[in-house]
């Protein structure tokens, strides 16, 4: 059962959006008044798991950690530090199959066994809604707790192919190349990112026309190979008097303001910029309407980046950044703390317009990201009338209705494989079913290992783009030789496309996860609670792959019997394996998971872009009688639960 419990005058984030009865009383927690704050406090038993925060560092279970609501651009994604781009003010006490719910667009402070051992302490504005759900399992309390948060996105087919993406790629002869090795090498590929190079100066909704002399017509000439554009685009709008989309943002009112009441100015990567005022329903529709310039060009995915919105300097910064900035690359710490202070100091100096009153951009911060999401997915669904691709940096709950995530500035090395597949189970239990993270890793130099694996993980989840920073070794899937093990890890995901996009689907339109960690299933289960390096994906499969540098072989626990799948590039081969632990040894270039009991697995044929996927002949693996396959053209909007047809064995 679902209730909520409302503390001073909420503000009203819209992340909920089916009606709640509100009753007087928090189950679990009790409130203390701390000055102008709320604490929620709510004590733990010794073994209890506490999931969730969605976007958060360190492991899936939060216990003994500290995690601060504040977006934050931040590519320190250790697990000291307290905020990422994201704030997904959830938590799920696994064992009494409850969850709650802080829906304030405020700083929130969770302290899962961290101060005070043995305690939930959560502390956050004094206006806050709260939603909580008891259920007979944390499955249940989670899938409850979605269904009032609302129906999850739903990408185009294409967008659950594989993306390259780097942070350097610039002219049409980049774009060529990155399709042109991808397919001389058999690697499938289905879109390719532009990140801001292609602007005009950093300026949103704009092309360079040097680099990309017919924009259109480049596009059209991808496509006809299979391969689409997926443009970013940022918060921003540079101050540009005479340009179009700057005079008509200001013309109506669409930018934030600052403390005099003029038009709030920071500095990003155009130089001084407006921010458009993402919550109010007005700047929101115009500002989606925007992405009509690229729709009339033919393309039809985004990433929207820079939305917490990220801040490099203001008007209101006194004297030159330059000895902070290399203060704080020196010192990382110093440099997060120095950020930290900067934003709560810049924060301050912007203003939205809500229902007429000023609200003052601080208090409401958390919200700004995900409302941003929720702007382009509503202008594009204006424009287009099938799916098209929106994923976004920050987020709040709620805007996974309009879109995905991917999870920001990671780095190429092995706790991030595992940090990917965490955030995958806990995004999901936040309503972004749509996510992943830049496969190989962004900032630093990725190795053909480290790739080869990695590729393994995301083979799985929704969104697998392999993407990367300017300056880092370059780590396309050609780049390593050898481009087999590549092509087989890569062809895994193609053939298991009819499922991936069956099961996201489904899960989307049953208010279900479709990633989640094994407890969701086997909650009896002792030795699977504090399991992060094994997940569920859909209701067939669970994976365990190699997470750890130089190994070949690992140990697998399986709660069930389940039937072990080994693909080689060629061939899938089924193993019946029994309850228990077992050794698994995995070949780079090979990709080992497994079949839960009693279900189905349909493979594909081997293809090398989404378009050439069909159903028409699927293998079944698994000792299973049927499956429901969900299946459609991949572009309609019409997507219902009688698109759903069995299959039998
Ligand atoms: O200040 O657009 O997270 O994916 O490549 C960095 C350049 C801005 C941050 C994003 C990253 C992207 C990069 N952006």
């Amino acid at each position: 059962m679902i209730t909520k419990v409302l503390f001073g005058t909420p503000f009203m984030t819209e992340a909920v959006m089916q009606p709640v009865k509100q009753v007087e009383t928090l189950r679990y927690f009790t409130a203390e008044k701390k000055e102008d704050q709320l604490c929620f406090v709510c004590p733990l038993e010794p073994d209890e798991v506490v999931y969730g925060l969605g976007e958060t560092t360190g492991a899936m279970n939060k216990r003994g950690g500290r995690y601060i609501s504040f977006n934050t651009d931040t590519a320190d994604h250790s697990d000291d530090n307290p905020s990422l781009y994201a704030s997904h003010n959830l938590l799920v006490l696994e064992k009494r199959g409850f969850c709650i719910f802080f829906d304030t667009p405020a700083r929130a402070v969770f302290e899962i066994d961290y101060r005070k051992s043995g305690q939930i302490r959560v502390t956050c504005s004094e206006h806050v809604a709260v939603y909580q759900v008891e259920a007979a399992t944390a499955y249940e309390a989670v899938r409850e707790f979605l269904a009032v948060v609302g129906p999850a996105y739903l990408p185009p087919r294409w967008a659950f192919g594989y993306g390259q993406s780097r942070y350097g790629y610039e002219c049409e002869k980049d774009f060529r190349q990155v399709m042109e090795c991808h397919q001389n090498a058999g690697i499938p590929l289905d879109y390719i990112c532009m990140d801001i190079d292609y602007m005009d100066g950093y300026r949103d909704f704009t092309v360079d026309t040097e680099k990309f002399p017919n924009l259109k017509k480049f596009a059209a000439e991808l496509l006809d190979r299979g391969i689409r554009l997926v443009p970013i685009v940022d918060a921003g709008i540079k101050v540009d008097p005479g340009e179009r989309v700057y005079e008509e943002g200001v013309k109506n009112g669409c930018f934030c303001t600052n403390v005099e009441g003029g038009l709030f100015r920071g500095g990003v990567w155009p130089g001084m910029t407006h921010f458009p005022d993402f919550l109010d329903p007005k700047a929101r529709r115009w500002f989606g309407l925007q992405y009509r310039f690229y729709t009339d060009q033919g393309i039809e995915g985004f990433w929207n980046d820079m939305n917490e919105p990220a801040l490099f300097y203001t008007e209101y910064t006194k004297g030159p950044k330059r000895m902070e900035q290399i203060l704080n690359f020196i010192f990382p710490r110093l440099r997060r703390n120095a950020r930290d202070r900067a934003a709560i100091r810049d924060y301050r100096y912007i203003f939205h317009q809500v229902d007429g009153k000023r609200i003052c951009h601080y208090d409401v911060h958390n919200i700004y990201g995900g409302n941003m999401i929720r702007a382009t997915s509503e202008g594009l669904s204006e424009l287009l009338d099938h799916r098209y691709l929106v994923f976004g940096r920050s987020s709040y709950i709620g805007a996974g209705r309009y879109g995905g995530v991917w999870t920001g500035d990671n780095t190429s090395c092995w706790e991030h494989i595992l940090l990917n597949m965490r955030h995958m189970a806990s995004l999901n239990m936040c309503g972004f079913l749509y996510c992943g993270a830049d496969t190989g890793g962004f900032m630093g130099n990725c190795t053909r290992e480290l790739l080869l694996r990695w590729l393994a993980v995301s083979a799985f989840t929704p969104l697998m783009r392999n993407h990367s920073s300017k300056g880092t070794r370059a780590q396309e899937a050609y780049r390593f030789g050898d481009p087999e093990a590549f092509r087989s890890i890569l062809m895994l995901r193609y053939r298991l496309l009819p499922y991936i996009y069956s099961e996201y689907m489904k899960a989307a339109l049953r208010s279900d996860l479709y990633i989640k960690p094994l407890a969701f299933e086997y909650p009896e289960d002792q030795r699977v609670k504090n399991m992060e390096d094994q997940l569920l994906v859909g209701q067939s499969i669970m994976i365990a792959p190699i997470v750890t540098k130089g190994a070949t072989q690992r140990t697998v626990y399986l709660p069930e019997d389940m039937t072990m799948v080994r693909y080689d590039g060629q061939n899938f081969s089924c193993t019946p394996c029994s309850k228990g632990e077992h050794t698994v040894e995995v070949p780079l270039s090979h990709a080992v998971f497994f079949i839960r009991s009693g279900k189905l697995l349909p493979v594909g044929k081997a293809v090398t872009n989404s378009r050439d996927v069909t159903v028409d002949d699927l293998q079944l693996l698994g000792d299973g009688d049927t499956y429901e396959l969900y299946w459609d053209d991949g572009m309609t909007r019409d997507c219902t639960l009688n698109n759903i047809r069995l299959l039998k064995k």
